[in-house]
């Protein structure tokens, strides 16, 4: 099969085709990725967005994988619902510190009617500072997603997580249907649909494979497609699963990047396990975008300490380095008209 430098997406891949992707030599996989990459987007530039949970814990669902699920024991602290000053300060701090976007995610299976207005004013806030708003709060209904249009909301997430196939082995509480209504719910809304999965819960490669046909062969493709590596939470039934191989995490960076071309592939949960040669290997696989601060939702990223380092070991430009630039240019004006 050859993939040439073409605009025309395709939404009607088949199994057999992307497991022959994945059965690629890993060679020829990443030079394939790495060229659709750069013949799209700029190879030596990420995106990178701050995430805040705005309401933490005791949430309904079942998610296999989730330190908020009120069906696990786990060591989390429960948090209402975060007031919007205490949000607005968080979005102006991440804005300093140079993210572009700002995502608040809620432990809800759906947003209540009392808080679904709060909600609103948040993401107001947010695109008052001149930041990219994105927001997950679980399943929505087509006039809750107009309602976040109509306010601005530049992204929604919403995670397919895993095959349909797989599904029922991490989520008992929702369906897989249930998840792609939203979706439409969210396209149709003309919000930007962000949606990705998860590895190493334990699926296998035709789970890895499905979950990207699942996501490559909607009508339009997630304008934004987030890659996590499970984060291990004791307590949760996901804790202890065998761990995905580094190289075949890559491998399904690649194939996501060679089936969604146009879309931005987000590294995202789980890179404070990686190493910097693995996080390495999946920008040139085609990643541009990271989650950039101390925090997820509730569990440890990978540190902006280390991000910086790696980022201009790799000479990565972000829309930090612009930021800085820009401190400097400022800092050095200053000077100039003291003398
Ligand atoms: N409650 C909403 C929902 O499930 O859509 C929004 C928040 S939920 C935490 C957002 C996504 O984070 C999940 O769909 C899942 O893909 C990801 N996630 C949650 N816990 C994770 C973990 N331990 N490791 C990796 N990804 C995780
Ligand atoms: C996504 O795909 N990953 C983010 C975001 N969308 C909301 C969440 C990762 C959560 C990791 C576990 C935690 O910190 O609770
Ligand atoms: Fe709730 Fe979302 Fe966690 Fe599932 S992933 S338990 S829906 S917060």
């Amino acid at each position: 099969m050859t993939l040439q430098k073409t605009d025309a997406l395709r939404h009607d891949w088949e199994l057999s085709e992307v497991q022959a992707l994945f059965d690629r030599p890993l060679n020829d996989l990443l030079f394939q990725a790495h060229s659709i990459h750069r013949a799209h987007f700029d190879p030596n530039a990420i995106q990178i967005s701050t995430l805040l949970s705005i309401k933490t814990g005791k949430c309904s669902e079942d998610c296999g994988y989730c330190s908020q699920s009120a069906h696990h024991n786990t060591e989390l602290e429960a948090e209402a619902l975060l007031s919007l000053d205490e949000v607005i300060e968080a979005a102006r701090q991440a804005k300093s510190e140079g993210a572009d976007r700002f995502c608040m995610g809620a432990a809800w299976s759906r947003p209540n009617k009392r808080d679904f207005p709060k909600v609103l004013e948040m993401i107001k806030a947010v695109k008052s500072l001149d930041m990219e708003s994105c927001v997950t709060l679980g399943m929505l209904d087509s006039d809750q997603a107009q309602q976040l249009k109509e306010v601005g909301l530049d992204y929604y997430n919403h995670n397919l997580d895993t095959s349909p196939e797989f599904y029922g082995n991490v989520i008992s509480t929702r369906t897989f249907q249930d998840r792609l209504d939203t979706l439409n719910n969210v396209q149709q809304a003309g919000i930007n649909v962000c949606s990705g999965g998860i590895l190493g819960m334990g699926e296998e490669r035709k789970d890895r494979c499905s979950l990207l046909i699942q996501l490559a062969n909607m009508s339009k493709h997630p304008d934004s497609v987030p890659i996590n590596m499970l984060v291990q939470v004791e307590g949760t039934p996901l804790f202890g699963e065998d761990e995905i191989e580094p190289l075949e995490f890559v491998r399904t960076v690649a194939v996501a990047r060679l089936m969604m071309p146009h879309s931005v592939v987000r590294l995202s949960a789980g890179r404070e396990e990686m190493s910097d040669e693995m996080q390495a290997m999946c920008f040139f696989a085609g990643a541009n975008s990271v989650f950039y601060g101390e925090r997820l939702l509730t569990t440890d990223n990978a540190g902006t300490n280390r991000d910086q380092k790696l980022f201009s070991s790799l000479g990565l430009k972000t829309s930090l380095e612009e930021k800085k630039a820009c401190k400097n240019k400022h800092s050095e004006q200053n000077v100039a008209s003291m003398v």
